[in-house]
């Protein structure tokens, strides 16, 4: 398949002294890549306080319309999220299209959503976008239009008005149906989540910044203890190749299950629009037992993107939930792997000793209500022996005049409602 060329594109990032610059402008190169795009030419500016007209100061943005002029390079991505004005102001200066970093992600999202559900996230985040940003940039056209006088001033003003209040209210129209496709969708999604709840099986969420291989270990330990139907999740070296949300069940030969659900991934300054929208898609993760967080452990800025991952999970409302930390990609570093120490993990996705060393942390953490008992089940009762052989890990079975004799591991709740063939040995 023929490569489409990548546009080229000028970033610029404004420097106020904070320590995360320069991952972020790192980040930005990696965000602006994922668009199919390339950067031209990197640019920043210090200065403690952004020019609230034009974000950067007069000097610099003249820099950026020589820059335009010379270079023929129409696009220039902004490392943050600007206003409309903002935008307005340095496309007036430098007669280049201005993206910031939320129209950026945005784009990102949009190109990549796939199922129906994601697109209308997506789509909703967009309008959510637009809808403040319209109203700004139509009233400003307002001002030009009465400002430039002559006769026209007051129909123009009056059709602008309308315009814009036209617009708007086909924007929230839109809002307003987008989010009644996807309350649909949702609750489907949570009834399906309550039902999962009610069989008590421990969820553990993959969580983590974009392409740090959550997908991949997903794909390793559904292949081992999936069920054979199963399909493997999307993986690619992306940002961004999970949108969905993946929800399986996994196995264990001693018969203890857990549900295993991969979402989509991190990058700091996730557009509020965005992380509202996919509400839905994250609540997987609020309501697991246990969060693993994946993190590229080969990557330099690991530190960043972990307390990147920490501060979105705050922001979707995911305080409490204890979490492993799994250092991955250890076989494109130095280290030794797999190793842990206490709740952290160096491993490799691609190693079925580190898989093995995952699932043994992960069953800890989750499987800690369980009771080993043994049981005497009458023959009359032969389709509790045939539960436990389902459900609870059966160490031993005998078979005594009196019945079926087991030696059971089993979760507290089962052995709460099988007391009564309890006994002692
Ligand atoms: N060498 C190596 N590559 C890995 C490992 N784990 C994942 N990868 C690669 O890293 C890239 C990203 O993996 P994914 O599993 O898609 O990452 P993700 O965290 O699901 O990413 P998003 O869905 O984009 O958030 C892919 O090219 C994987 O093959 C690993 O342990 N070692
Ligand atoms: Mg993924």
């Amino acid at each position: 398949m023929e490569e489409t060329p990548r546009t080229p594109v000028i970033t610029i990032g404004l420097n106020a002294g904070q320590a995360t610059f320069n991952y972020s402008m790192t980040e930005l190169r990696n965000l602006v890549e994922a668009n199919n795009m390339t950067v031209a030419e990197e640019i920043q500016q210090s200065l403690t306080k952004p020019n609230p007209g034009t974000y950067f100061g007069t000097g610099k943005v003249e820099e950026l319309a020589q820059i335009v002029a010379d270079d023929g390079v129409d696009i220039i991505i902004v490392n943050d999220e600007l206003t409309p004005s903002q935008i307005r102001n340095l496309e007036n200066g430098t007669k280049a299209r201005i993206i910031d970093r939320t129209g950026l992600i945005l784009e990102i999202f949009a190109n990549r959503a796939q199922s129906r559900e994601a697109k209308l996230q997506v789509q909703l985040a967009m309008l959510q976008y637009q809808l403040p940003r319209l109203h700004t940039s139509a009233s400003q056209r307002l001002d030009q239009q009465t400002g430039s006088g002559g006769g026209g001033g007051f129909t123009n003003r009056g059709s602008g008005e309308s315009q814009t209040e036209m617009s708007r209210r086909t924007i929230q129209r839109s809002i307003n149906h987008v989010n009644h496709e996807l309350k649909e969708i949702t609750q489907a999604a949570a009834t399906q989540r309550q039902q999962r709840e009610r069989n008590e099986l421990p969820s553990v969420a993959l969580v983590g910044y974009t392409n740090a291989g959550k997908s991949t270990l997903m794909n390793a330990l559904v292949r081992e203890f999936g069920k054979s139907e199963d399909k493997q999740v999307f993986v690619k070296d992306m940002l961004f190749a999970t949108l969905d949300t993946s929800v399986r069940q996994l196995v264990f030969p001693d018969q203890k299950k857990m549900l295993l659900s991969d979402t989509v991934g991190f990058v700091s300054q996730l557009p509020t629009q965005l992380v509202k929208a996919f509400r839905s898609t994250l609540a997987e993760a609020a309501s697991a037992d246990l969060l693993v967080q994946v993190v590229d452990y080969a990557d330099p800025n690991r530190e960043a993107m972990m307390a990147t991952t920490e501060k979105t999970l705050e922001e979707i409302g995911v305080t409490d939930v204890p979490m492993i930390t799994v250092f991955n990609k250890a076989d494109l570093t130095e280290a030794s792997y797999p190793s842990r120490v206490g709740d952290q993990l160096i491993l490799s996705a691609k190693d079925s000793d580190s898989i093995a060393m995952l699932v043994k942390a992960m069953k800890e953490k989750v499987f800690h209500n369980y009771v080993t008992a043994n049981f005497l089940v009458p023959f009359s009762d032969g389709e509790i022996v045939s539960y436990l052989n389902e459900n609870a890990n059966v160490l031993d079975t005998n078979y005594e005049a009196e019945g079926t004799a087991l030696k059971v591991e089993l979760q507290q709740a089962d052995f709460d409602r099988f007391k009564k063939f309890v006994v002692t040995e």
